[in-house]
């Protein structure tokens, strides 16, 4: 019995030294520990020893079975550490390789060149006024001295919604709504960006969506030389001191007198091409001196408030200012185009 036993240790003990997979310990661990085992076979037939031998013969069992059990953790314990081990190699990450580039994304030209002209204008404190883009007829033109029926409106063409409300054709109705809402008293300094829309044929420097950016000022001995000097620092300050400048009578029923400022074509610096038609010059704003009607009607006193106000076209600025030959590059949204504008 002794020697059977010495027998079924070393075969235990040498299956557990060749197992290479932890199912395979499993298996060693049932096979001779299980209650079918060889050493539980051991045990029931330790009723025909004698008395004396009987202790002797159970402590020797229980020692097997320790041998057993205590080598066989300790392998169980081995081949864990070495799966461990094993995934850790796999997924060790070379720190050593290049990064994959991360697209990032840029403000579009337009929304920079609007962020400009607003930081512009506030560090000469004005304020941000908005206003809705599906407009009254009222706002979008009556209250700017433009009648039912009046010749002027053909200046810009509208999507009306209904015979009272339009998508509002330019940005100049926010200024009447400020001034409503200011009850005719106290002075106003603001600018107004904004989406407008007109029925204008598509071109190269014409869009049937484009933005503004309104401005009004209201105050007492407000002149034309301070819209000119305004208009000058800003053109200035926008596109430095080497682009030309003109301010040339204009017609706008809301202004009287009217101008409009062009700024010398950026692709034929003033000689004449397709962008600026031959001109040599790119329109970017109308301007002028608040027309008293449009004053009284919203509740100013001409003899005591003037004011001056401006309208001008980002996309027209954009264009200028990073030479863009066509105004429908910053609405046909080409990745190659918006790329170029990426900040370093
Ligand atoms: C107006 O819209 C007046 N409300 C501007 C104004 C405001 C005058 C306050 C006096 C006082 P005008 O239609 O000229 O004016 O448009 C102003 C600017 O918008 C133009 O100078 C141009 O830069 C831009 N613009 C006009 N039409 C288009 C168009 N179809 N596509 C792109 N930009 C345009």
């Amino acid at each position: 019995m002794e020697a059977r036993l010495q027998e079924l240790q070393q075969e235990a003990l040498a299956k557990i030294e060749a197992a290479s997979e932890l199912k395979e310990l499993n298996d060693v661990r049932v096979a001779y520990l299980g209650k079918k085992g060889p050493i539980t076979e051991v045990l029931r037939g330790m009723g025909q020893l004698s008395a004396e031998e009987r202790p002797r013969m159970g402590a020797l069992v229980n020692e097997v079975r320790e041998a057993i059990q205590s080598r066989l953790e300790e392998k169980v314990a081995q081949l864990e550490q070495a799966v461990i081990e094993q995934k850790l190699a796999a997924e060790t990450i070379d720190v050593t390789l290049p990064g994959r580039p991360v697209q990032t994304g840029s403000h579009h030209p337009l929304t920079a060149v609007i962020e400009e002209i607003e930081d512009l204008f506030i560090g000469m404190g004005y304020e941000i006024a908005e206003g809705p883009e599906v407009e009254k007829d009222y706002y979008n033109f009556e209250a700017l001295n433009l009648p039912k029926g009046h010749p002027a409106r053909d200046m810009q063409d509208s999507f009306y919604i209904t015979d009272e409300v339009l998508l509002r054709t330019h940005t100049s109705p926010v200024q009447a709504r400020t001034m409503e809402k200011q009850g005719g008293k106290g002075p106003i300094k603001i600018i107004c960006p904004g989406k407008v829309y007109r029925r204008d044929d598509d071109d190269a420097t014409h869009s049937h969506q484009f933005m503004q950016i309104e401005g009004l000022v209201i105050d007492k001995n407000i002149r034309m030389s301070d819209l000119k000097g305004t208009l000058q620092t800003f053109a200035k300050k926008m596109f430095g001191d080497e682009r030309e400048i003109r301010l040339r009578p204009s017609f706008f029923p809301f202004t009287e007198p009217s101008v409009e400022m062009d700024i010398s074509c950026m692709m034929c610096h003033g000689k004449g091409c397709g962008t600026c038609k031959g001109t040599g010059w790119i329109e970017i704003l109308g301007a002028g001196m608040v027309h008293p009607n449009v004053l009284r009607m919203a509740g100013y006193d001409p003899a005591e408030y003037q004011g001056f106000a401006f309208g001008m076209g980002p996309e027209r600025i954009a264009m200028l200012k990073y030479g863009v030959d066509d105004i429908r590059h910053f609405y046909t949204n080409d990745v190659r185009f918006l790329q170029q504008f990426k900040r370093a």
